[in-house]
């Protein structure tokens, strides 16, 4: 980074940092985006392993805050796949020029807040420093690799990938015995398509997971005009609904219903595809029972799928459906009817060792040429407490937060002036469709940026109150349903030694952006100015 001074320093280019440095710009910030990656788009510069797709829908999975944007860009496909998603972000840097106020190839390493002066000093990793006056964490909510502790980590001889840091050349693993550790979304993703051309694939199953298949296919012409005919009406429908996704939301109990009728509705679901099967019922995450019939149907449908009756077992989730985040698949299940793919439970005799050339598990040495970790993310904090983030008093937020974060809203913290967070804990984030979540965001810390312009201050806070309020209110929107019943990486469970406590926001999109309307409108309640 260079040696200079902005208003606003934004660290992240993906979607969050993009659209804040758009709006930032028209409201006559001087701000600077700092980004690790060597180009825009964030996780989808990152996750680019074979069969990345987006698991919503693609007229909804795109920015609303330019009607000529949104009404002139063409999605090819129902759920875009990677190489699409990150030619739109680089579509949106080219179409706001906004390249010329990101600083790539640069990882922030430490952020020190001065009180006197109200200004952040961020230093990158390169010993190279800026200061400003606020300082916006816009790193996204899965994007800190998660790598599990086996013995022998190190020692494969052969290529290791990460799902999350794939390489950017082409990965060809053609004839190629691969070993994938991990099925949650991004393996079922991936497996699939690695099984296209790898002579074996070793799949190392620790939890299975429930899938609904994409039944993914060209984005349909009449639906795209029939949306973008009355795009911003559609947009505010889906801003509606808890995810803030566009679909049906059906508010009855799965028993209310006869066993045909219920039946009758996942089939429907099921064949529709997606993260909608969950919409069937308003009490499939709050009764036990309700939830049965769902997680019950889908288990069913892995039996009818895999041949092997024992490898079907094995696929079926004993968890509730929805405890963790359901995934979308294509031929995830069928890909186990092909000779060439293995599935290992690793639940109760864990991998043993990363061995020099392969993966030993029960007593066996599985050889390999290539080794997969699809072990997903720490996710929520990671990207925060990776940065020594130093506020007032000297209070490092790694610390406030290692028996599990606390924020006010998901946006900002006691003790940390002038620091933003995007989708930070305590906000919806990752219970919502994230484009319209991450704007709500943006669109909410600029203006709150603007409206402290106005009234000349130079630093906000959140009150200790607030936040610890806020922060009850969080924990109280999962209390009475079945969310929090499942080892999840909502709760920090997914990495070794985290603090086990639920992360996002319950409570639904609408309440949350009502709640930052009203704290606004109550001149920026539970925050302080000065
Ligand atoms: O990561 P995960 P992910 N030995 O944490 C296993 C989003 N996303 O990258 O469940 C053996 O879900 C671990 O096992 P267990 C989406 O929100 C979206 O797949 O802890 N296995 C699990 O199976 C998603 O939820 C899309 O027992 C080990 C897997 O690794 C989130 O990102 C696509 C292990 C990790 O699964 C994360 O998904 C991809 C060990 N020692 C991702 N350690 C879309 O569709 C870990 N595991 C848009």
């Amino acid at each position: 980074m260079s040696e200079q001074e902005f208003d606003v320093a934004v660290v992240g280019a993906g979607f969050a940092g993009m659209y804040l440095l758009h709006r930032l710009r028209r409201l006559g910030f001087n701000a600077r985006v700092i980004e690790a990656g060597s180009d825009v788009g964030g996780t989808w510069y990152w996750n680019r392993y074979p069969g990345a797709r987006v698991d919503i829908e693609s007229m909804q999975y795109s920015y609303q805050f330019d009607d000529d944007l949104q009404q002139e860009w063409r999605w090819t496909e129902r759920y875009s796949p990677q190489p699409e998603i990150l030619k739109y972000a680089r579509h949106v840097a080219e179409r706001y020029d906004l390249r010329r106020d990101i600083q790539f190839d640069t990882r922030v390493a430490a952020a020190v807040y001065d009180a006197s002066s109200a200004r952040w000093t961020l230093e990158a990793e390169d010993g190279s420093k800026i200061t400003t006056r606020f300082f916006v964490m816009a790193t996204g909510c899965l994007s800190k690799p998660n790598w599990p502790q086996i013995e022998g980590m190190d020692s494969f001889a052969g290529p290791t990938y990460h799902t999350a840091l794939w390489p950017h050349e082409n990965v060809d693993f053609t004839g190629k015995r691969v070993a994938v550790i991990g099925t949650g979304s991004s393996a079922i993703q991936s497996i699939p398509v690695i099984a296209e051309d790898a002579a074996e694939v070793f799949v190392f199953q620790r939890t299975p997971n429930y899938a609904i298949p994409a039944h993914n296919a060209p984005l349909d012409k009449k639906y795209e005009k029939k949306v973008k005919d009355r795009y911003a009406d559609f947009r505010a429908e889906a801003k509606q609904t808890p995810p803030g996704i566009h679909g049906r939301f059906r508010q009855g109990g799965a028993l209310e219903v006869t066993s045909a009728e219920r039946k009758a509705e996942y089939e429907r679901r099921w064949a529709n595809g997606g993260l909608s099967f969950m919409g069937a019922y308003g009490d499939l995450m709050f009764d036990q029972d309700a939830n049965d019939t769902a997680a019950g149907f889908v288990r069913d449908k892995i039996r009818e799928i895999v041949d092997d009756p024992d490898v079907a077992e094995l696929l079926c989730p004993t968890n509730i459906i929805g405890g963790k985040r359901l995934c979308v698949d294509t031929n995830y299940f069928a890909t186990y009817n092909r000779d060439h793919v293995h599935l290992i439970d690793v639940k109760e005799r864990p991998i043993e060792a990363i061995t020099p050339d392969g993966v030993r598990a029960h007593g066996k040495n599985y050889q390999v040429d290539a080794l997969i970790f699809a072990t997903g993310f720490d996710a929520m904090t990671g990207a925060l407490t990776a940065v020594d983030i130093r506020g007032k008093g000297d209070a490092l937020l790694r610390d406030r937060w290692a028996d599990g974060p606390s924020s006010y809203l998901g946006l900002a913290m006691a003790d940390f002036p002038n620091l933003f967070t995007v989708t930070g804990p305590g906000s919806p984030s990752v219970f919502t469709n994230m484009l319209p979540t991450i704007e709500q965001h943006v669109d909410w810390i600029a203006d709150c940026l603007a409206y402290m312009k106005d009234h000349n201050y130079t630093a906000i806070e959140a009150t200790p109150d607030a936040e610890a309020a806020w922060w009850e209110h969080v924990q109280d929107s999962v209390a009475d349903g079945l969310k929090a019943t499942t080892n999840s990486w909502y709760l920090g469970a997914n990495v070794a030694g985290k603090a086990r406590v639920f992360m996002p926001y319950y409570g639904g999109f609408p309440n949350y952006c009502r709640k930052c309307e009203e704290v606004v409108a109550d001149d920026y309640e539970g925050f302080a100015f000065a």
